[in-house]
């Protein structure tokens, strides 16, 4: 997979597929929405739909403006096995989602989201941020060891889980806004450095189709498909019949320019 790393001869900044992981409730989809539309109320009506959305959003980083196009799962997380070939084909970043007032939510991504990032990507391959969400329920945020307000997760036990994956962390609130800006500008400042390191190591990668061309199994743009927000972002939705996803490989989804 190679990278086009910097902008195109056209101007047009680069685009990273990055994917969103955890537990059903850590506020996943909460913090895409807060990221890609801020005015947006956080208890808005999500989708029921089993499936995946993307959202694009032009983000800041060091070396200039990168397109994010940032991939969640509409709806439920049980589905999952089926989509994950999809939802992690030409991934360039990923996002643990944990809910700091949920231990078990913690848990899971060693014992179940770690396996399914190792066993459906080049893991190595993939730049990797911890968010610890729900910060706001945190009523002693003292920065302390856990003890405060409803916390169930340390921000010591995450910085040795980051220590061990190779990663790095933030806490985040969706309901407040706190940090979230920051922590997905963060993931695309990281995937965009190795893009351009790996594009000045090996030079004369072909670019991979941009855009967004979605084949999901019901059509693309369906659902919410089609929103726009202020950021320019847009907002697709593949729906899925259960068990009987045929997008695994053609539905290159992502196509970003990765
Ligand atoms: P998911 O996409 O990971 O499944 P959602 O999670 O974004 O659907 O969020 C699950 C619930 O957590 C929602 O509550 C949402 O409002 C809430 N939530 C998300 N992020 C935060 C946060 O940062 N702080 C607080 N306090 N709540 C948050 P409901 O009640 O709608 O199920
Ligand atoms: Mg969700």
């Amino acid at each position: 997979m190679s990278g086009r790393a910097t902008s195109t001869p056209g101007g047009k900044p680069p685009l990273y597929k990055i994917v969103m992981l955890g537990d059903s409730g850590v506020g996943k989809t909460s913090l895409v929405a807060r990221l890609t539309n801020p005015d947006r109320p956080l208890n808005h009506d999500i989708s029921a739909t089993m499936g995946i959305e993307f959202d694009t959003q032009m983000l800041d980083t060091p070396q200039g403006k990168v397109k994010a196009q940032i991939w969640d799962t509409a709806g439920q997380e049980r589905f999952a096995r089926v989509l994950l070939p999809t939802y992690f084909r030409k991934a360039k970043g990923v996002i643990l989602v944990y809910d700091i007032t949920n231990a078990k939510s913690f848990e899971s991504l060693s014992e179940r989201w770690m396996a399914q990032l190792n066993d459906h990507s080049n893991a190595d391959d993939l730049a990797k941020l911890l968010v610890g969400n729900k910060s706001d329920l945190d009523t002693n945020n003292d920065d302390g060891g856990g003890a405060g307000g409803s916390r169930e997760v340390s921000k010591e036990k995450a910085s040795a889980f980051c220590q061990e994956y190779g990663m790095e962390f933030l806490e985040t609130s969706a309901k407040s806004g706190d940090n979230v800006l920051k922590a997905f500008e963060k993931l695309i400042g990281i995937v965009h450095d190795r893009a351009i390191n790996a594009q000045q190591k090996s030079k004369g990668g072909g670019a991979g189709g941009a855009g967004a061309g979605l084949k999901g199994v019901a059509g693309s743009g369906s659902g919410a498909g089609g929103k726009s927000t202020e950021g320019g972002a847009t907002e697709r939705t593949i729906k899925l019949e259960d068990g009987n996803n045929t997008s695994g490989g053609g539905g290159d989804a992502g196509a970003c320019g990765c």
